[in-house]
């Protein structure tokens, strides 16, 4: 058959273009930065970037509103600009992955700005658009995503619009034939200007349950907006836009609130639908119904969380890997220890995670173990969730300020927004003006030059890591057995293809595990033979340091 697409053992890096690289020295980070910097992605090894928004925007939710699907905004650069990191990423061998936001536009796109002006307009469908329910107000209960409700009333026309996320996020009405063909060619314009796929922004949520717009008045069931008709749209979709062409473009759909069933079916390449998801489960095992909700960390659950979706995607389908994002706190602060063993909890989270079946994504920083942000106010934030959040609940919650500041702290957007931290200057190497975040305090000691000049560096790990998924087929392929799924610290599992096994053998704790090892792993250490660790070798089967983690071959 055809080879295997480069995906499935490949490594993606996700930059998220405001704050990596400003070369104009607006304080924005731009394209012209990002191409300044492919030198160092190339060396780190990777495969494709993933680019979060860059097209025209008012910025109210750092570009996921969009104005205009096919420009540069030119706070990042315009078209030529594009065109030149395009190619200069092509001739080192990376490819180029855009953000595709077609759950909504911005309220000042074209579409949205006709569909609102009458009642009668051409456009008026290609938004979700009702009148006020026979109770009075909202159409139903749903809420958004960035606090209050869902539909917001237009006074022109005296109806309200849907709008999942921000108010100036109107979502497009994916039931009409006119939308999804105009959303088609943009695709096919971008992939013929040469970039190599699209990730997918909340792309099941682009399929409403339409009984819960049109139906009596039900109070939000909490459940999720997704359609069963998502899978038509998809597979609709992916015949009108990549079917026809040569090549693996590369598909990953953003999917809050899926199952493994669902996975499958959106990942079965049988079904020609998206190659792999960005699942949300594991990410929610450490918060309540609401993300600033903090819980403790429960280490087992995570395992097994994860553990489920190796096993079941085994047979069908395809996994994303992923700890960080433009939307999550910084894994070393939130699952590692990200002061004493920094480098030691940073490096065992990239080895579980690299070590299992799917495609590893790195979002910019996590190659250096770049951390958390603590700002004193909410003044010192800027991402559209937390404000609203910590609004709404001091203000109409009446709940402590500090408290709702510490769920900030804790789960925060801007802790992975802060500037890339280059080195040690003023501003991080980001920029020469003045940041449009605050760079975090710690990155004088916690930069790329720091990192690679230092013996034990987070780079050099993700490095290694990457080369053993371009020349090792078992990391690539092999199949996934976790270990102790109980155990509390202990973080083992094996990979195994053709005869081939690995072994990971990670303690996950500030505590030391002590020797001997739980049966199930000392079993196997025997004659075991080490391929790369974050410590300085010991015999295989002693008690584990701090965050240890280390990878065997076995016999
Ligand atoms: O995120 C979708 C999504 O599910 C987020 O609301 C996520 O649950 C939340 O941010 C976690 O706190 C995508 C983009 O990744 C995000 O940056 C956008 O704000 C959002 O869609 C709207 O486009």
């Amino acid at each position: 058959g055809t080879a295997a697409p480069w995906w499935t053992s490949g490594v993606v890096y996700q930059v998220y273009p405001r704050s990596f690289a400003d070369a104009d020295g607006d304080g924005i980070g731009d394209l012209a930065g990002i191409r300044g910097r492919l030198d160092y992605l190339a060396e780190l090894g990777i495969d494709a970037l993933w680019l979060s928004p860059v097209y025209p925007s008012p910025q109210h939710d750092n570009g996921y509103d969009i104005k205009d699907y096919e420009d540069i905004d030119p706070v990042f650069g315009d078209l030529a600009e594009f065109d030149l990191l395009l190619a200069e990423a092509h001739d080192r061998g990376i490819k180029i992955v855009m953000d595709l936001v077609v759950n909504h536009t911005s309220d000042e796109h074209p579409w949205f700005v006709e569909s609102k002006s009458n009642l009668t307009n051409p456009k008026r469908d290609w938004y979700w658009w009702r009148a006020p329910h026979a109770d009075g107000g909202v159409p139903n209960g749903w809420r958004s995503a960035f606090s209050g409700p869902a539909w917001t009333l237009d006074d022109t026309t005296g109806e309200y619009y849907l709008h999942l996320f921000a108010k100036q996020q109107p979502d497009l009405n994916w039931e009409n034939p006119d939308v999804r063909a105009a959303v088609y060619a943009m695709m096919n314009r971008w992939l013929d200007r040469g970039v190599d796929g699209f990730r997918m922004d909340v792309i099941n949520f682009i399929a409403k349950r339409t009984e819960l717009i049109d139906g009596p008045m039900p109070a939000t069931d909490g459940g999720s907006p997704m359609g069963p008709q998502i899978h038509a749209y998809l597979q609709e979709m992916h015949a009108a836009v990549f079917a026809g062409r040569p090549g693996d473009h590369l598909t990953v759909g953003e999917m809050p609130g899926v199952s493994t069933a669902d996975a499958v079916l959106f990942t079965d390449p049988a079904r020609g639908e998206v190659d792999m998801i960005f699942q949300f489960e594991h990410v929610g095992l450490d918060h309540g119904d609401t993300k600033f909700d903090v819980r403790p960390r429960n280490l087992p659950a995570l395992k097994q969380n994860l553990a489920h979706w190796q096993t079941d995607l085994a047979e069908t389908g395809w996994n994303s890997l992923y700890l960080n994002n433009h939307d999550q706190p910084r894994l070393v602060s939130r699952f590692g220890n990200d002061t004493t063993y920094r480098y030691e909890s940073a490096t065992l989270w990239a080895l579980v995670l690299h070590l299992q079946r799917g495609t590893p994504y790195i979002y910019q920083g996590e190659e250096i173990g770049m951390t958390n942000v603590r700002f004193d106010s909410i003044a010192d934030y800027r991402d559209i969730e937390s404000l609203n959040h910590y609004r709404e609940a001091v203000e109409e919650f009446d709940l402590a300020p500090a408290s709702v500041l510490a769920g900030v702290h804790a789960m925060g957007r801007d802790n992975a927004r802060t500037p890339m931290q280059w080195d040690a200057t003023p501003n991080s190497g980001f920029t020469t003006g003045t940041p449009w975040l605050a760079v975090n305090p710690n990155h004088t000691g916690i930069n790329v030059a720091a990192d690679r000049s230092g013996e034990r560096s987070v780079f050099r790990f993700y490095q290694a890591l990457i080369r053993l998924r371009h020349e090792s087929p078992v990391v690539a392929l092999g199949d996934f057995s976790l270990l102790e799924p109980d155990h509390e610290q202990l973080y083992a599992f094996t990979r195994s293809l053709g005869g081939e096994t690995l072994l990971v053998v990670a303690n996950a704790a500030d505590a030391p595990l002590a020797a001997p090892l739980p049966a199930a792993v000392a079993g196997l250490l025997a004659n075991a033979e080490r391929v790369l660790g974050n410590y300085p070798r010991q015999s295989p089967g002693a008690s584990l340091r701090p965050w240890e983690a280390t990878l065997y071959r076995l016999p």
